[in-house]
C-alpha cells in the first residue's frame, strides 16, 4: 500500500509535470526568484504585480482560528450500521445495513490555541460528520459525556474563564489557573464536569482510545412518527487509555505533535482505528422516571440502568490530502441535521442550534462555507440562496424565489413521506420564561457517582489532578472556595486535595452519602488490546543484527510498533525497523521498552530511559545482564510488570497489561 505521502506526491505531480508556472490570471512566469527593481543593485518596483500577487495572497494564508477546539486534527472513514432500526427512526444511514456512509472526524482539546500541545489536561472534541444521502448529520460530540454548563447563555463565561487569562495571555492548553477555578467554585453546575477531567479521561493517551459522546439527548423519529429520547456513544475498539500526568506533561515538550502524530501514522500504515456506535435509547413516556432530568447535560444515563445498544461501526481509513483545506475549513454544527433525528429542548443544545453557523460566518468568511469541498454534502444542493462573500456557482436563471410561476415553481418543496425533513410536532404548554427548571438543580449526586465508580488508582490520579490545577492558583480564597464544593461531593476528595494544596476543610460536610457507583464509567471496564502499542528496544552496547531482527519480527507478528534505540544510529543494512538515538527519543513517546544488552554495565540514559518507563507504571523488560545492570538503579525488578527474558517470544506475550499500576 502506498502511504499517503507518496500518493500526495503521485496526485501533485500528475496534475503539475511538465506545467508551467502562472499567476493566478494564468499569465506564465518566467522570474520567481528576483523582484522587478531600478538596477541590479536597486530599490523595488510597485509596477511587480508578480511578486505584489504572490505576497498578498501569503499575507492571507491564516484564517482566525476556532474560539474553542482550535487545535483539531482529522481523518476520512466510512460509518456502516449492524442492523436495520426502522423500529426507532428512518434515518437512512441507521436503517440500511448495506450502506457504507462516508465521515470526517475532527478530534480537538479546547482551551489551546491552534499551536499548543496536543497532551495538556483539557475536554477532547470528537465531532463526525456524515455524508449521508439526505444530507449532512454532524454528531459534535466530546471525548467525555457531560458538560460544564446547562444553558447556552453561560458559554461565553465558561470559554473566558478556561482561556489564557487576559492580561497576560497564560497559561496556554490547561485550566490550572485562577480564573477557571473561580467559575468552578461559583458555578456549581459545573462540578460534575469537572470531576471527569481531573481524572484520567482528561488526558487521554491519544485519539484512537478515547470514548466520544453526543452529550445531549436528542431525539429518534420512526415512519409512525414515534419518537425516542437517545444518548449518542462512540466505544473505541482500541480500548481506552490515559497518560500519567507527569509524562503527558513531560510529552508536551517532548512531542508537541503526539496526538496527531500517532493517528496519522496508524491510518497511514493501514492499522485503522475502529469505533462502535452505541445508543442509549429511552421512550418517550420514560421521560420523568428518572431522578435527574433527562434533557439536563451535565447528566449522564448510567449505563447501569439505560443500556447502550450497540448499532455500527465507523472506521477511519483516509488521512486528509491537506490539513488546511479538509481539517481546518471543516465546519460541524450540531444543526446539521437528517430526517428520522431531532433536537430535544435541552437548552445548551438549543443555544448551539444558533452558534456553529454565526462562527463560521466569521471564520470561513461569509455565508458559502458551504461550498467548500470538505463541507459539502453527497446530496444535491438545490435553493434560491443567492450570492455572497465566495461564492463558487454561476447561478443560472432569472428566478430566484420560492413561490414562483416562471420555474414551475422548482427547487419545490418535498413532503416529509417523500423524504423532506420535518421538525418533531412536540406539544408547548409553558410560560415565556428566563428560569433554570428545578430538575436541573441537583449538581453533586452524579459527580459523587463518578468518583465511586473509580478504581482506586483513577481515584488517586484524581486527587493529583485536582491538587496540581488548585496549586496552580495564586489566589488563595479560589483554592479554599474551590475545596468548599469539592466537600460537597466527597470528604475525602475535599480532605486530600486541601491537605496538597494547604487550605482548610469546612468544618461541616454535606456530603450525602451515595452507595451507588456505575461499573461503566471506570475506564477499566475496557479491554485493552495492545494492537498497535508502541515499543521502544534500547539496543546498549554491541548486539548483532540477527538478535535485532528476530525482536522486530516478533513485534510485526504481534501487531505492535517498535523503534530501536541506542547512543547513536545503527547501521542496519536491511530495513527491519527505525532507529532512533537517546537524542532523538523519550521514554514517554513509548507505551513499553525493551532494554537488550550483552554487558553488564550500561549507558547512563539507558538507566534513566528504564527508570522513567517504570515510573509511569509501563511495562518494561530486561535481558539478563540488563537486569544486572539496574540492581542499583530505581527500577525494582520484583515488582508487576517488571520482566526479565532474552526472548523476544516470551516478551511480547508478556505485555498483558498496558500499566502495572499495582507496582510501588
Ligand atoms: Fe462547541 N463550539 N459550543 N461544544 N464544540 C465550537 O464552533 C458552542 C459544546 C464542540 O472540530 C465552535 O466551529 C456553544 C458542547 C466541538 O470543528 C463554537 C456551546 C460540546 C467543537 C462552539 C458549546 C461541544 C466545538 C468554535 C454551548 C460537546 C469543535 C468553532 C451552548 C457536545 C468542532 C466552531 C470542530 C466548536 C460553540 C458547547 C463540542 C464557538 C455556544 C456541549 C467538538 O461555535
Amino acid at each position: 500500500m502506498m502511504n499517503k505521502k507518496d500518493q500526495n506526491l503521485e496526485s501533485f505531480r500528475k496534475n503539475n509535470d511538465g506545467k508551467a508556472m502562472t499567476t493566478n490570471q494564468g499569465l506564465k512566469v518566467s522570474e520567481d526568484e528576483n523582484t522587478l527593481r531600478a538596477g541590479e543593485r536597486g530599490p523595488s518596483l510597485l509596477e511587480d504585480f508578480h511578486f505584489r500577487e504572490k505576497m498578498t495572497h501569503f499575507d492571507h494564508e491564516r484564517i482566525p482560528e476556532r474560539i474553542v477546539h482550535a487545535r483539531g486534527y482529522g481523518a476520512h472513514g466510512e460509518f456502516e450500521v449492524y442492523e436495520d432500526l426502522s423500529a426507532y427512526t428512518y434515518a437512512d444511514f441507521l436503517t440500511q445495513p448495506s450502506k457504507k456512509t462516508p465521515v470526517f472526524v475532527r478530534f480537538s482539546t479546547v482551551q489551546g490555541s491552534k499551536g499548543s500541545a496536543d497532551s495538556v489536561r483539557d475536554v477532547r472534541g470528537f465531532a463526525t460528520k456524515f455524508y449521508t444521502d439526505q444530507g449532512v448529520f454532524d454528531l459534535v460530540g466530546n471525548n467525555i459525556p457531560v458538560f460544564f454548563i446547562q444553558d447556552a447563555m453561560k458559554f461565553p463565561d465558561l470559554v473566558h474563564a478556561v482561556k489564557p487569562e487576559p492580561h497576560h495571555e497564560m497559561p496556554q492548553g490547561g485550566s490550572a489557573h485562577d480564573t477557571f477555578w473561580d467559575f468552578f467554585a461559583q458555578n456549581p453546575e459545573s462540578t460534575h464536569t469537572t470531576m471527569w477531567v481531573m481524572s484520567d479521561r482528561g488526558i487521554p493517551k491519544n485519539f484512537r482510545q478515547m470514548e466520544g459522546f453526543g452529550v445531549h439527548t436528542f431525539r429518534l423519529i420512526n415512519k409512525n412518527g414515534e419518537a425516542h429520547f437517545v444518548k449518542f456513544h462512540w466505544k473505541p475498539k482500541q480500548g481506552l487509555e490515559s497518560m500519567v500526568w507527569d509524562e503527558a506533561q513531560i510529552v508536551a515538550g517532548k512531542n508537541t505533535d503526539f496526538h496527531r502524530q500517532d493517528l496519522y501514522e496508524a491510518i497511514d500504515k493501514g492499522d485503522y482505528p475502529e469505533w462502535e456506535l452505541g445508543l442509549q435509547i429511552i421512550p418517550e413516556s420514560d421521560e420523568f422516571q428518572f431522578d435527574f432530568d433527562i434533557l439536563d447535560p451535565t447528566k449522564i444515563w448510567p449505563e447501569d440502568e439505560v443500556p447502550v445498544k450497540i448499532v455500527g461501526k465507523m472506521t477511519l481509513n483516509r488521512n486528509v490530502d491537506n490539513v488546511f483545506a479538509e481539517t481546518e475549513q471543516v465546519a460541524f454544527h450540531p444543526g446539521h441535521i437528517v430526517p428520522g433525528l431531532d433536537f430535544t429542548n435541552d437548552p445548551l443544545l438549543q443555544g448551539r442550534l444558533f452558534s456553529y453557523t454565526d462562527t463560521q460566518i466569521s471564520r470561513l468568511g461569509g455565508p458559502n462555507f458551504h461550498q467548500i469541498p470538505i463541507n459539502r454534502p453527497v446530496s444535491p444542493v438545490h435553493n434560491n440562496q443567492r450570492d455572497g462573500m465566495h461564492q463558487m456557482h454561476i447561478h443560472q436563471g432569472q428566478v430566484a424565489y420560492h413561490k414562483n410561476a416562471l420555474n414551475a415553481n422548482n427547487p419545490h418543496t418535498t413532503a416529509p413521506e417523500d423524504g423532506g425533513f420535518e421538525h418533531y410536532q412536540e406539544k408547548i404548554d409553558a410560560y415565556k420564561i428566563q428560569k433554570r427548571s428545578e430538575s436541573f438543580k441537583d449538581y453533586y449526586t452524579q459527580a459523587r457517582l463518578y468518583l465511586n465508580s473509580l478504581s482506586e488508582p483513577e481515584f488517586d490520579h484524581t486527587v493529583s489532578g485536582f491538587s496540581f490545577e488548585l496549586g496552580k492558583c495564586v489566589d488563595i480564597n479560589i483554592k479554599q472556595n474551590a475545596v468548599n464544593q469539592l466537600n460537597k461531593v466527597s470528604r475525602l476528595l475535599a480532605e486530600r486535595v486541601a491537605e496538597n494544596i494547604g487550605v482548610s476543610v469546612p468544618e461541616t460536610n454535606e456530603e450525602v452519602q451515595l452507595e451507588k457507583a456505575d461499573s461503566q464509567l471506570t475506564m477499566d471496564k475496557f479491554d485493552r488490546p495492545l494492537r498497535g502499542h508502541a515499543v521502544g528496544i534500547v539496543v546498549d552496547g554491541e548486539v548483532s543484527n540477527d538478535i535485532l531482527k528476530s525482536y522486530a519480527k516478533a513485534m510485526v507478528d504481534q501487531q505492535r510498533n517498535y523503534a530501536f534505540i541506542s547512543d547513536k544510529p545503527r547501521n542496519i543494512e536491511e530495513d527491519f525497523g527505525i532507529t532512533e538515538t537517546f537524542d532523538t527519543v523519550h521514554p514517554t513517546l513509548f507505551d513499553s521498552l525493551i532494554i537488550i544488552s550483552n554487558n553488564t554495565t550500561i549507558f547512563d540514559k539507558t538507566e534513566e530511559f528504564a527508570e522513567l518507563t517504570y515510573q509511569h507504571f509501563k511495562p518494561l523488560v530486561l535481558s539478563e545482564n540488563a537486569a544486572t545492570a539496574l540492581a542499583n538503579s530505581r527500577v525494582d525488578s520484583s515488582q508487576p510488570g517488571v520482566i526479565t527474558s532474552n526472548d523476544p517470544e516470551v516478551i511480547v506475550q508478556a505485555f498483558t497489561k498496558p500499566r502495572y499500576w499495582d507496582r510501588q
